[in-house]
């Protein structure tokens, strides 16, 4: 069978996806928003499915996929061979420019290069709305990679999923002017996965229920904001979304903390890098490291060199959607 190579970008949120209606297809309990990143944080993966392999191969950044990574490549690959209706075993190997999990979502950038690469090499003849539904049954944050440029996540409200996957709101080349200075604080693999966090807030929070109804404003807002090209009009409640999601977080028993120190320590920058003139928001994922969305990068930049605790700094660029190329990772 043809072997296929697609490279998908991470997207950071600006409206938080925490929370599952149902765990299995990996519905949300809410929609979502973000912009999805440039190369600097991207994914490349080769798939074939070959008659002559025993069992799926996975190789991730160059090693053999331990356990865990196995078993989440290979039970996703048995949901491309049911849709393909074949039972041939596939090679994987893929590549991240960026560490796994630091808080970076590559389990986004991962699970939308290997849904668009599976389905290519498999036969599937699959639209990027196609894609977007595959890639949520790897990882909620996947669906949305499949676009570039701002992207909103439906939630839907059918019970097989179906209605569940990503829209285009606006292109890349609409945020040119937009940057996510990303300050990594800590590049450690986390404690908690969002996966497990997630599921015990629903569960426990009791915050929770008061978000769901606070995020409907906070998506029309930012719809409203992106229409119109405006930065300015949705940094607030990008900021007020973070603190809800991370509030939810704390709230849950026991309380799941992910930002530390130096976290708010930029937090609190930002918010007086902005009483002049409002040109910055943050967001933070499960994890302590800071996205700083920004029309002026360079006075972000040098606001961050004055914080301890910063290990490396990264300025994204808004980026491109699900591509496909011929340069494959094996031959
Ligand atoms: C987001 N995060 O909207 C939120 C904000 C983290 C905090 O999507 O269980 O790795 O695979 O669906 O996609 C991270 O969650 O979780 C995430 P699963 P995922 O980007």
């Amino acid at each position: 069978m043809q072997k296929s190579t697609a490279i998908a970008n991470s997207n950071i949120a600006i409206i938080k996806y925490w929370g599952k209606r149902d765990e299995r297809l990996i519905l949300p309990t809410n929609n979502s928003i973000s912009f999805t990143m440039d190369e600097q944080l991207s994914t490349t993966t080769t798939v074939e499915f070959d008659s002559a392999l025993k069992q799926d191969e996975a190789i991730l950044d160059g090693k053999i996929a331990d356990e865990k990574e196995y078993e989440r490549v290979s039970n996703f690959l048995n949901v491309v061979r049911a849709r393909a209706k074949i039972k041939l075993f596939a090679k994987v190997v893929s590549n991240n420019t960026f560490p796994k999990a630091a808080g970076l979502a590559s389990s986004a950038s991962g699970f939308a290069a290997l849904a668009a690469a599976a389905s290519k090499a498999v036969g599937l003849d699959y639209s990027m709305k196609d894609i977007s539904i595959l890639a949520r049954l790897g990882s909620g944050s996947a669906t949305r990679s499949v676009y570039g440029g701002a992207v909103e996540w439906q939630k839907g409200s059918a019970s097989d999923g179906n209605d569940s996957y990503a829209v285009q709101l606006s292109p890349a080349s609409n945020w040119k002017h937009l940057r996510n200075i990303i300050a990594i604080v800590d590049a450690e693999k986390k404690k908690v996965s969002s996966r497990a966090g997630m599921a015990e807030t629903v569960k426990t929070s009791k915050r929770f229920s008061s978000r769901l109804e606070a995020v409907g404003k906070r998506l029309e807002i930012v719809r409203s904001a992106i229409k119109d090209n405006n930065f300015e009009s949705m940094a607030d409640i990008i900021m007020e979304d973070s603190d809800d999601m991370h509030a939810c977080m704390a709230d849950t028993i026991p309380p799941i903390v992910y930002m530390d120190e130096t976290s708010n320590k930029i937090k609190k920058a930002v918010r007086a890098l902005n009483e002049s003139e409002k040109i910055a928001a943050y967001t933070f994922d499960a994890g302590p490291n800071a996205n700083i969305y920004t029309t002026n990068p360079n006075e972000v930049k040098s606001m961050l060199k004055e914080i301890n605790g910063i290990k490396k700094i990264i300025e994204c660029k808004i980026g491109e959607g699900i591509r496909f190329s011929e340069k494959h990772l094996f031959y």
